[in-house]
């Protein structure tokens, strides 16, 4: 079982994230961990922290000469911010110099502080603020290089910003990657990407923020991870909770999701057939994103995450409550981003390289990388052999 813990606020000393669960033997190099947090802080409309947080990290265990151990791994990333909130973030005792009593519509702030009993909206802001899926990414960092192992890669783009859609008839693909994350807004259709940034400038103009889309694809994953036989094993179960679990995020789609379900059922499945040169079973399309039962089909798997446009505004129009006075008002205001959109795409490609390794290593179990690399290939080899005995027998249905 793979799973992992991140602790910290986004204005503390450190986020730090245990993952458990990786076999011994994998490779980790910090140069990659720092490119992947150095994507996760890309895309046009990010706020001015994004320019100045370095992301520093330090492996604290489970790493010894660039090999896992086997044992649990600790990363922290520090926060170049901490001097300016060590006094407002101090975990001794005392007193903030600001209580923030307004909060903001469609965040964590009001329902969290009713929830525990604050009456500072800092208290819940600092741990659902975004800058959490900075350890994220650390731990879906070490997950992307286990599957990588197994040839298996996940890459993400932006399909719609605000209102403007990218025309998705070509997918990029594993090589795309570069060219994807060297979009200001990894939107891998360059007519999309102006119309796109333009709607940046203009809701950044305005103090407004703006949502979209982010498509998920899984290049190379073998048939078979989850199960159809328990609700909690299946494949596209697991990837959609682990995307919205993501801040912010409002929707998934597996496939062609809701434009699917308009279709007749003869229009709305992926046709088998049969290649003999791979001994594989490939699908002409990817209606069902790869997942059909709850397992992957050893296809492509698709996915589409959707986030809301984010609830902090540089000019706070929507009416809200000061929870002391109970006097109408607006709320308070926070350093923003005008999207995270790009950068959701990054942490989306996590979550997904998480469930998928997490799968991977249920399914080939093993505790180092070599007995999982072994079990891996010979399920694979024993799929492309001739067809089970008993169905030669029946003759086949
Ligand atoms: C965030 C608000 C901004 C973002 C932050 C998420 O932080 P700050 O108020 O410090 O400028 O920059 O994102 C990150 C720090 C990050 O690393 O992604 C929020 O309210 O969620």
């Amino acid at each position: 079982m793979l799973r992992f813990l991140t602790a910290g606020e986004s204005h503390g000393p450190s986020l730090s994230v245990i993952v458990e669960g990786l076999p011994s033997g994998l490779a980790v190099r910090e140069d990659e961990l720092a490119g992947e947090l150095a994507r996760r802080r890309l895309g046009y409309g990010r706020g001015p922290r994004m320019r100045f947080e370095k992301d520093e990290l330090r492996l604290i265990g489970g790493v010894r000469h660039g090999r896992t151990l086997g044992s649990p791994i600790a990363i922290e990333i520090l926060n170049t911010e901490w001097p300016k909130w060590e006094t407002e973030m101090s975990p001794h005792a005392g007193a903030p110099s600001t209580v923030l009593t307004k909060p903001r519509p469609g965040h964590a702030d009001l329902a969290g502080m009713q929830k525990y009993g604050f009456d500072d909206a800092r208290d819940v802001l600092e741990r659902a603020s975004a800058r959490e899926t900075a350890a994220r990414v650390a731990a879906g960092c070490l997950a992307k290089a286990l599957l990588a192992r197994l040839g298996t890669s996940v890459l993400s783009h932006v399909v719609a910003l605000g209102p403007e859609q990218a025309d998705t008839g070509v997918r990029p693909g594993p090589a795309d990657l570069e060219q994807v994350d060297a979009s200001d807004v990894r939107c891998f259709n360059s007519e999309a990407e102006r119309r796109m940034v333009s709607a940046i400038k203009a809701a950044a103009k305005d103090g407004d923020s703006l949502g979209g889309v982010v498509e998920v694809l899984v290049y190379g994953a073998p048939v078979g991870l989850g199960s159809h036989v328990h609700w909690d094993r299946r494949l596209d179960g697991l990837l959609a909770q682990a995307f919205m679990s993501i801040q912010a995020i409002k929707y998934v789609e597996i496939g062609e999701g809701a434009a699917g379900t308009a279709r007749r059922g003869s229009d709305a499945h992926d046709a088998i057939s049969w290649d003999a040169e791979t001994g594989t079973y490939p699908r002409a399309t990817t209606r069902a994103g790869g997942i059909e039962g709850g397992m992957s089909t050893g296809g492509l798997i698709v996915a589409r995450v959707g986030m809301k446009p984010l609830a902090t505004l540089n000019r706070p129009v929507l009416g809200t409550v000061d929870v002391v006075t109970k006097q109408e008002t607006k709320s308070f205001k926070e350093r923003t981003d005008v999207t995270a959109v790009p950068a959701m795409g990054v942490v989306a490609e996590t979550m997904a390289a998480l469930v998928i390794a997490g799968e991977a290593i249920r399914k080939f179990g093993g505790d180092s990388l070599a007995e999982i690399v072994r079990n891996h290939d010979g399920y694979l080899a024993s799929l492309s052999d001739e067809p089970p005995s008993s169905a030669a027998a029946a003759g086949g249905v």
